[in-house]
């Protein structure tokens, strides 16, 4: 694994997909200020200053594994999640993939797939994580109520380069083992963290919205909600209730 260390870029992403040609599988790359940062469906993620965590990781699996690539941002919401773990929070993943502790936001992650000619070439899977965030820059993000590690820790300082090392360790420990059984290698544990399973959802797609009870998590990664008695599979979307 090769870490690219950058003081200040605008977007991991964006930088990772510029130079993705020039990338072996597996590097990391990692800034101190992001000044455009991403998020789906083109969100900003908002930097909220010194010491939080933005890094892409250049994946280049091979293509017979393509079916699981889908759920490497619910991979990774796992890693992340059994890291808070160690910190002594209580996590939960709202589907797909963010990361919440007492219901506030506490990081972000965006997979993209990288393709030349129409060609798959492979993704940058990219997470951004609040680690040490004053209470006062939390109101920079008004759309969603939002949180960081220090807060919850009630800490001064969280050491980046710490977590930085045991999330890029715990990801790759398990990452080949992801790859060949897919998102039935985290299933309970991805389960396990979610809290609006048997609630009253809405999910909020691009054109359409799904209202029901969210009933499960299918062995693709794919939300199954309950609406009326017909089962609805959502591969994508935002969950508003729950
Ligand atoms: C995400 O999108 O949550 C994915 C964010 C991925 C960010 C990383 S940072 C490193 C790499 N480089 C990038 O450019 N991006 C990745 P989405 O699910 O669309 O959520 C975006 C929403 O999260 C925003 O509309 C806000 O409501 C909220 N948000 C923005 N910044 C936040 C922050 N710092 N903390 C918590 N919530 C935030």
């Amino acid at each position: 694994m090769k870490i690219i260390h950058l003081d200040k870029i605008d977007s991991t992403n964006s930088y990772a997909k510029l130079n993705f040609d020039k990338f072996d599988d597996k590097t990391v790359v990692l800034a101190d200020i992001q000044t455009a940062g991403r998020g789906r469906y083109d969100r900003k993620w908002v930097d909220l200053g010194c010491g939080n965590l933005f890094l892409s990781i250049v994946l280049k699996p091979s293509n017979d594994l393509k079916q699981v690539y889908a759920c490497l941002p619910q991979y990774l919401a796992v890693v992340l999640s059994n890291i808070l773990r160690d910190y002594g929070l209580s996590p939960s993943i709202k589907w797909p993939n963010d990361v919440l502790v007492n219901d506030a936001k506490i990081a972000g992650i965006l997979c993209e797939s990288v393709m030349r000619k129409n060609i798959f070439q492979g993704l940058v899977l990219g997470i951004g994580v609040n680690l040490n965030a004053q209470k006062e820059n939390l109101a920079k993000i008004t759309d969603k109520t939002a949180t960081s590690l220090n807060i919850e820790l009630g800490c001064e300082y969280v050491d980046k380069q710490v977590f930085t090392e045991k999330l890029l360790y715990a990801f790759f420990e398990n990452y080949d083992k992801f790859l060949h059984n897919g998102f039935a290698y985290i299933k309970n544990e991805y389960i396990k963290s979610c809290k609006f399973l048997g609630k009253d959802i809405c999910v909020k797609g691009f054109r359409d919205e799904t209202a029901g009870i969210a009933k499960d998590i299918s062995n693709t990664g794919a939300l199954v909600v309950d609406c009326q008695g017909k089962d609805v599979i959502l591969t994508m979307g935002d969950i508003f209730g729950g």
